[in-house]
């Protein structure tokens, strides 16, 4: 049976969940996260709270990575042996400059709530497991002894609650007793007028946490027992959570209120609504989100579960395989919705809001030489600014402790931030040799700043929220570049390439972020009409910058100053292409671009799932549609879990944004002035539609195309001025309104069109062929 495209968005399963990371499914709020196993006889719905860490101030010994006694010639002593000799090993930097790592935390689970069921079925019939994207509800059904039963669950941003409905079609059929289970054990939980109250302290950390659950049955018996709630002979019975800490995000102390008062009003505030207001107002405030973009590949849906669906997956040119590709992409925007909004105070960590351990891969924390911004690549594009939110706020939030860490380390002004940081402002270092240095985070953290500036036009943001970070950062630079004895260049130094081959001066990836960087500072301060001295000193510096992008002995881009670069190496971390994307200083068509095309082929397309994800973000970049949909297809078979989700492996939800992201790129980017259309088109995808994507400047973008070739463009400005838009189609016969049938008066230079459009209308393009 083939679903129209919006009803096929569904994750489906014919069996319960056994295991956490690759079956269960993801609901999520942005600070509230659960998943759903959908077990007949026992449910289990693992949740999460996001601000649940260990480590930080409470911790004894915590310093957030700084030094704890002055180094004051360590970095320079670094700097005089790397002018010295070329290079030095990550073990001797590392012995010079890192320091263990003490309190740096991780995140948290915040335990299970298990539902027993009352005289469950030893074999129920037409039992489904399923994950709607279209509403953001998880549903479980099953039929025994002739009674269909029904599970819903949600996780709805509106009054931050996480709520349940177990129903059945018959009078009196639903008995269950809910309990909470936790590693953590210096709580109480007590279950009191239908309440489950769980509350206690990280012992690492001192930090409070509470849940509340609201059991609330129709018909039938609610029994409190202790520390656990039971309902017998309902018609049907809903349960509300929600919980919180006294985590703030604020320096120095990252403590703000018991949570007791805001989880109570909470679960008071949901449990005086009827479940269909909760739900009703949940998934209109989800559709808000989600239904801007719509994507159809040509696919049609096979009746058959998602894991065989992904087991099947060719790549090739069925249907079938269209149909997950389209529901991949539609996933990531689900994923990022339900894993960071508005009123988060953490942005989207590794495992965006879901952990079901007290000591994650890597703390689940946030990466941040490629991973944490991975995350955040989809936000603008696939319409999702609303996103971005908590990652503004945390950046923001870094620049206090970051100061701290420049003054400090480097004594240098501005702000600073290295490899992997927490919820505490962990700006310092640690000691594992191959990732404890990347000074270069901050700078590449604020290009989301600017580029939401970008997107969005919006002069008050720039203003307000993202210069003084961008302005911090860069200064940070202009007092740490350093004059390269070889040609009298500016460089970083010390240089690393992110986990990958010796120290030196200069690495491609540090100065194309520095220069990025600055460009961005330099800009913004400019349109602002601010800081003439920052101006100034911010020219100069760019003016003798080495830009970092130089082709090496076989044609590659390379990754170092010097050219080491061997073409056996398969590193999963592409870092000297940064400047191909996340950057944009090399252009697709130039000698610099096939430069990293020789490059990428050298690396090959294996890697982790976020370094599959960030070559189909490459390839689309290089206009190389088949290649970047030959990544998708390597992701999808090969780092892609049952429930959809990325692996590394383990889990890493980072691969999921990216391919998000990567996928978008296919169909439009905009990041060098001009708004392209289908830029990157594979020939599997041979008919199809997009609509809703954005580009900068505040245009949102709609395609269709008939084998392989466009045939409308809408965009629609949002605001007044200039715009150029490239396509294929507009090299051959066509014809440009808006929605009243008026003809903006454009140009045209080969396949780009520029007008001047009017905020608030659509233009098409249209194929005119014969
Ligand atoms: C980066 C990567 C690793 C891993 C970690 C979380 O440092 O190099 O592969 O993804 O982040």
């Amino acid at each position: 049976m083939v679903h129209p495209p919006s009803e096929s968005l569904t994750l489906w399963y014919d069996e319960p969940a056994t295991d956490w990371e690759t079956q269960a499914l993801p609901i999520g709020n942005g600070p509230l996260g659960a998943m759903v196993f959908g077990g007949v006889a026992t449910e289990r719905i693992q949740f999460n709270e996001k601000t649940l860490w260990t480590g930080g101030p409470g911790h004894g010994g915590y310093d957030s990575g700084n030094w704890t006694s002055p180094r004051p010639d360590a970095v320079a002593e670094v700097r005089r042996r790397i002018d010295r000799d070329g290079r030095v090993t990550p073990d001797e930097v590392a012995a010079l400059l890192g320091r263990p790592k003490t309190g740096f935390g991780a995140y948290q689970t915040f335990g299970d709530l298990y539902l027993d069921i009352a005289g469950a079925p030893r074999s129920p019939t037409g039992y489904r497991r399923e994950l709607s994207l279209g509403e953001a509800v998880a549903r479980v059904g099953y039929t025994a002894d002739g009674v269909a039963h029904t599970r819903e669950y949600f996780a709805g941003n509106p009054g931050n609650v996480i709520v349940g409905r177990l129903s059945a079609d018959r009078g009196g059929g639903i008995s269950f007793t809910l309990r909470h289970t936790s590693p953590h054990q210096d709580k109480t939980v007590t279950a009191s007028g239908g309440r489950l109250t769980i509350r206690g302290r990280l012992p690492d950390n001192g930090m409070r946490f509470e849940a509340q659950v609201q059991v609330i049955a129709e018909g039938g018996t609610r029994t409190d027992a202790g520390d656990r709630i039971t309902v017998t002979g309902a018609d049907s019975a809903v349960f509300v959570l929600s919980a919180g800490t006294d985590y703030a995000d604020v320096h120095p102390a990252y403590r703000g209120e018991d949570p007791h008062a805001k989880v109570t009003a909470a679960v008071d505030a949901a449990a005086a609504r009827s479940y269909d207001e909760l739900r009703a107002a949940h998934v209109a405030d989800y559709r808000e989100l989600f239904d801007r973009v719509r994507l159809d590949l040509g696919q049609a849906t096979p009746a058959i579960p998602t894991d065989r669906l992904r087991a099947s997956y060719t790549g090739g040119s069925s249907a079938d395989d269209r149909a997950l590709e389209a529901l991949f992409f539609a996933y990531g925007r689900y994923l990022l919705i339900s894993s960071s909004r508005e009123n988060d105070l953490l942005p989207a960590n590794l495992q965006g809001v879901w952990n079901d351990s007290t000591s994650p891969p890597w703390s689940a924390d946030y990466h941040l030489n490629i991973n944490l911004q991975m995350n955040y690549w989809p936000a603008e594009q696939t319409n999702l600014h609303e996103t971005t939110r908590p990652y503004d706020r945390y950046i923001t939030a870094l620049v206090a402790p970051g100061r701290r860490t420049a003054r400090e380390m480097f004594g240098a002004r501005g702000w600073v931030v290295h490899n992997e940081t927490n919820p505490f402002g962990f700006t310092g270092v640690h000691d594992w040799a191959t990732a404890f240095w990347f000074p270069e985070a901050a700078a590449w953290t604020t290009q989301h700043l600017y580029d939401t500036y970008r997107f969005t036009g919006d002069v008050d943001y720039l203003r307000e929220t993202a210069y003084p970070v961008i302005k911090g950062a860069a200064e940070f630079w202009l007092d740490l570049l350093h004059t390269d004895p070889r040609d009298g260049r500016l460089v970083v130094s010390p240089s690393y390439s992110p986990e990958h081959g010796d120290f030196s001066a200069g690495a491609s990836m540090s100065q194309q972020i520095v220069r990025e960087l600055l460009t961005n500072a330099l800009a913004s301060a400019k349109t602002l009409g601010v800081d003439e001295g920052f101006q100034a000193e911010t020219a100069a510096a760019l003016a003798k910058l080495d830009p970092g992008i130089r082709i090496g002995s076989w044609g590659q881009l390379q990754e170092w100053k010097e050219d080491w670069d061997a073409t056996t190496d398969t590193h999963r971390h592409v870092s000297h292409l940064y400047a191909l994307h996340p950057g944009h200083q090399v252009v697709a068509g130039t000698p610099e671009a096939r430069a990293a095309e020789v490059s990428l082929t050298g690396r090959g397309d294996g890697g982790t799932g976020w370094s599959k994800a960030w070559k189909i973000n490459f390839w689309a970049r290089l206009l190389d549609g088949d290649h970047a949909h030959r990544m998708l297809v390597e992701q999808l078979k090969t780092s892609t879990l049952d429930n959809l989700w990325d692996t590394h492996p383990p889990f890493q939800l980072d691969g999921n944004f990216g391919a998000t992201s990567g996928i978008a790129e296919m169909l439009v980017q905009s990041q060098n002035d001009v708004v392209h259309v289908l830029p990157a088109l594979p020939a599997a995808w041979k008919d199809g539609s997009v609509a809703g994507l954005r580009a900068r400047g505040d245009v949102t973008v709609g395609a269709t195309w008939t084998n392989g070739a466009p045939d409308t463009i809408t965009v629609r400005t949002g605001r007044t001025g200039p715009i150029k838009v490239r396509s294929s189609v507009v090299a051959g016969r066509h014809r440009v309104h808006d929605e009243r049938g008026h003809e903006p008066g454009a140009r045209r230079d080969g396949e780009v069109l520029s007008w001047d459009a009017r905020a608030g209308r659509t233009y098409t393009i249209r194929n005119a062929a014969p």
